[in-house]
C-alpha cells in the first residue's frame, strides 16, 4: 500500500457585517459548527467575542483546502473584538442581510477590511428567503453601488445570495470559497514566526493554551518562543492546528499552542509570540496613516485607540508637518503608544477615535524603530519614510544603513528593524557589499558616504591632536575612538582601511598620521640627548630621574613628554617610581648574570649587590626585573639563575 501525502493548504476566512445579519448562522451552515461558544452569546442570541470553526474543501484541481473560520461580532460595542480577529485573514465574507441591506457596521467593518488591505472577499446576501426576487435585485444593486471601486467591486468578486434556512446558495458559496482559496499563494514559512494571541485560557491537565492565526513563519513543538511585550521566554509544549495535534504550525494556520514556562495570568489577548531574540516591541512607530472620508479632521497630538492584529492600545498621533489630517487623505505620521507593541514594517493597523469610539482610519507600519528626531529633522524623516515606503528589502537595508551614518547598522538591528530573518539580511548584505553599495565593518553595515566622512573626521582629529602634541608621536587609539564616538567594529575597520591606504600608521595602541612621528624643536632634541646620555653613562648606578630632568633647559611638561617618548621607544626602562635605566645597561646586566651561572647557579641579594656594585635599594627592583625577564627565579631568599 502506498500512502500519498496531500499537502493541505490553509486559508483563513473571516466574517464581517452588521449585527444580526446572519454571520454565525452562515458559518454554521458552511461548517456545521456553532461558533458562538459563550453562554451569554447563546442566551442573548448575539455574538460577543470571536468564534472559530473549520471546514475542509477540495478545489477543482482536487487540492485539499483547509478553511479556518473566524466569526466576528457585528454589535457596534464589540468592534474591538472584531478587530482582534480580522487581522491575518485571507478572505472576508461580507455578510449583508437581504432584508436590511447596508447598515452602519456593514460600513464600519468594510472600512476596516479596506484599511487592513484584506486582499479578497465574497459578498454574501443572507436571509434571501425573507425577500422576493425583486427586492433581492434591489439590494444587490445597492450593495454593488456601495462597493464599487473597492477590493469587493462586483466586477472582480462575486455576490452570493444564500439562505441558511433553506440551504439555497450554500453549495455555490462553498464553490466560490474553494476557487478563491486555491488562488491564494502559499505563505512564507521561513519568515520570522509571529503568533498574535487572540485567546488565552487554561486547559485542564495541560495548562496555559493560547490561540491565534499564525501570520508568518513556522512554530515547532519543543521550541522556545518569546512572549511580547513582556519578553518572557516560553516553551512550546504542544501544538494543535484546527483541533488536530501536530508537530508544527505554519503561516496561515489557526493555531493553538500549549505553553510551558508561563502562567495563565501572564497571558492575554494582544500579546505576540515570536522566536527569541529576533524582533522587539516598540512604542514609537512611523506610519502611513489614512483617515476615512467620513471622519473628522485628525489633529496633531490627538489620542486614538490603536488596533494591530489582536492588540489594542492608546496612541498619540504626531504629524510630521501639518497640524491636522483632512478626512479622506493620507499622511506620514508617528504613533506613540502607551503600551509597547510588536509591529513590523508592512503591518496594517486601525485607529479609532478616542471618544466616542468609532473607526476613523488606519494605515501601514513603515518603521517601528525611528531614530529620535527634533522638529528640524522632520523633513529628512519624511524623505526617508517616503523612500522606505517604496523600497524592497535590499533598498530598505541600504536606507536604514545610510540613516545610521558612521554608527553603522548592526545585523541584529537590521533583523529587528526589517522583521526579516538573519539569513535573508545576510544574503542581501552580501550582495550589497559585493556590488559596492555598502561596506562591512565588523558585524556592522556601513554606507560608503558615511565611511568616507568618518575617515575624514578621523584624519583631521588625528592631525589636530598631533599638531597640539608634537612630542606624543601619535594618539592612543581608544582616545581617538571615543573622541569620534565610533563603535569598535566601525573604528577598527576605518583604521585598517586608512592604514592599508598608507594614510595612518598603527603601532600597538597608538595611531599617527603616516610619516608624522614625533617632531622636536632643536632644544627638545638636545634635551633628549642629555637624558639618554645621563643614563647611558651611569650604567647601573643611575642618577635620580628628577635630578636629570631638573638639569634640562626646557620646561617640565616638555621634558616629561620626552621621557615618555624614550620609555615608549624602549631606550629607557622604568623599574620603579623614580628608577630608570638605559636599555644598554640592562642588557649588560643580563649578560653578566648569565655568565655568572657558570661559577655558581645561585646567589643571594648580598652577592648580587657586590657583583654589580649597587645599593640594596636598587638591587631589589633589578632582581625583580630579572625574575620577570626569566633570567633568574626566586627560591626562598636566593635567586636561581636560569
Ligand atoms: N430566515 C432566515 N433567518 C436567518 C438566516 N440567517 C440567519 N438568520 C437568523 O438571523 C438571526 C441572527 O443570526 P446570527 O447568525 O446570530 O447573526 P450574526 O450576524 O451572527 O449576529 P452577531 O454575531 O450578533 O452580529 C438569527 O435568529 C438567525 O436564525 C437566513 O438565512 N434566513
Ligand atoms: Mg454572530
Amino acid at each position: 500500500m502506498t500512502i500519498t501525502l496531500t499537502a493541505m493548504k490553509s486559508v483563513i476566512v473571516g466574517t464581517s457585517g452588521h449585527i444580526d445579519h446572519g454571520k454565525t448562522t452562515l458559518v454554521k451552515a458552511l461548517t456545521g459548527i456553532d461558533a458562538d461558544r459563550l453562554e451569554e452569546e447563546k442566551r442573548r442570541g448575539i455574538t460577543i467575542d470571536l468564534g472559530f470553526a473549520n471546514l475542509e474543501l477540495s478545489s477543482a484541481s482536487t487540492e485539499k483546502l483547509r478553511l479556518g473560520f473566524v466569526d466576528v461580532p457585528g454589535h457596534e460595542r464589540f468592534v474591538r473584538n472584531m478587530l482582534a480577529g480580522v487581522g491575518g485573514i485571507d478572505i472576508v465574507l461580507l455578510v449583508i442581510a437581504a432584508d436590511e441591506g447596508v447598515k452602519p457596521q456593514t460600513r464600519e467593518h468594510f472600512d476596516i477590511c479596506r484599511l487592513l488591505s484584506i486582499p479578497r472577499g465574497i459578498v454574501v446576501l443572507t436571509k434571501s428567503d425573507l425577500v422576493d426576487a425583486d427586492t433581492l435585485e434591489v439590494v444587490r444593486l445597492e450593495v454593488e453601488d456601495f462597493l464599487r471601486g473597492s477590493f469587493l467591486d462586483s466586477k472582480q468578486t462575486p455576490i452570493v445570495p444564500v439562505s441558511a434556512l433553506s440551504g439555497t446558495g450554500i453549495e455555490e458559496l462553498k464553490g466560490e470559497l474553494a476557487r478563491m482559496a486555491s488562488e491564494i499563494g502559499s505563505k512564507n514559512a521561513n519568515a520570522i514566526a509571529r503568533l498574535p494571541i487572540d485567546r488565552a485560557f487554561v486547559m485542564k491537565g495541560f495548562g496555559p493554551v493560547v490561540t491565534g492565526t499564525l501570520i508568518a513563519g513556522t512554530v515547532q513543538r519543543e521550541h522556545e518562543l518569546e512572549l511580547h511585550p513582556s519578553g518572557k521566554r516560553v516553551r512550546v509544549r504542544g501544538i494543535q492546528v484546527h483541533g488536530a495535534t501536530t508537530g508544527q504550525a505554519r503561516a496561515g494556520e489557526r493555531t493553538a499552542i500549549n505553553l510551558a514556562g508561563v502562567t495563565a495570568e501572564e497571558l492575554t489577548r494582544g500579546m505576540m509570540l515570536a522566536p527569541p531574540g529576533t524582533v522587539q516591541p516598540t512604542r514609537r512607530i512611523d506610519v502611513r496613516l489614512d483617515v476615512l472620508q467620513n471622519a473628522r479632521p485628525l489633529k496633531h497630538l490627538s489620542r486614538v485607540h490603536l488596533h494591530c492584529f489582536a492588540s489594542e492600545t492608546v496612541a498619540q498621533v504626531r504629524l510630521l508637518g501639518d497640524q491636522e489630517i483632512a478626512p479622506g487623505t493620507s499622511v506620514l505620521a508617528q504613533l506613540r503608544t502607551s503600551e509597547p507593541l510588536l509591529v513590523l514594517p508592512g503591518d496594517r493597523f486601525i485607529i479609532r477615535q478616542f471618544s466616542p469610539v468609532v473607526t476613523i482610519g488606519g494605515g501601514t507600519v513603515l518603521d517601528s524603530f525611528p531614530l529620535p528626531r527634533n522638529t528640524k529633522q522632520a523633513a529628512s524623516a519624511e524623505n526617508f519614510l517616503t523612500e522606505l515606503e517604496r523600497a524592497d528589502l535590499s533598498q530598505a537595508v541600504v536606507l536604514r544603513t545610510q540613516r545610521r551614518g558612521a554608527a553603522g547598522l548592526g545585523r541584529e538591528e537590521a533583523v529587528r528593524e526589517t522583521g526579516h530573518p538573519r539569513q535573508e539580511i545576510d544574503r542581501e548584505a552580501q550582495a550589497l557589499i559585493e556590488n559596492g553599495k555598502l561596506l562591512a565593518a565588523g558585524d556592522c553595515l556601513l554606507a560608503k558616504g558615511a565611511a568616507l566622512e568618518a575617515a575624514r573626521s578621523l584624519l583631521s582629529e588625528l592631525d589636530r591632536f598631533q599638531k597640539g602634541n608634537p612630542l606624543a608621536g601619535g594618539m592612543a587609539k581608544e582616545t581617538l575612538r571615543e573622541k569620534l564616538d565610533l563603535q569598535e567594529g566601525v573604528f577598527s575597520f576605518l583604521l585598517a582601511q586608512l592604514a592599508s591606504g598608507k594614510k595612518v600608521e598603527v603601532q600597538g595602541e597608538q595611531v599617527r598620521l603616516a610619516g608624522r612621528g614625533v617632531t622636536m624643536t632643536p632644544d627638545e632634541e638636545r634635551a633628549r640627548k642629555t637624558i639618554e646620555q645621563a643614563f647611558l653613562s651611569a650604567g647601573l648606578k643611575v642618577p635620580l630621574l628628577k635630578d636629570v630632568l631638573a638639569s634640562l633647559s626646557i620646561d617640565h611638561a616638555r621634558s616629561q613628554k620626552i621621557m615618555t617618548l624614550l620609555l615608549r621607544e624602549g631606550v629607557l626602562v622604568k623599574l620603579g617610581d623614580e628608577l630608570v635605566f638605559h636599555r644598554t645597561a640592562l642588557e649588560q646586566l643580563r649578560r653578566l648574570v648569565a655568565a655568572e651561572k657558570a661559577k655558581t647557579p645561585r646567589m643571594d641579594v648580598g652577592r648580587f649587590k657586590d657583583m654589580i656594585g649597587v645599593t640594596r635599594k636598587h638591587a631589589i627592583p633589578l632582581l625583580e626585573y630579572l625574575d620577570r625577564e626569566r633570567i633568574t627565579r626566586r627560591v626562598g631568599d636566593v635567586r636561581e639563575i636560569l
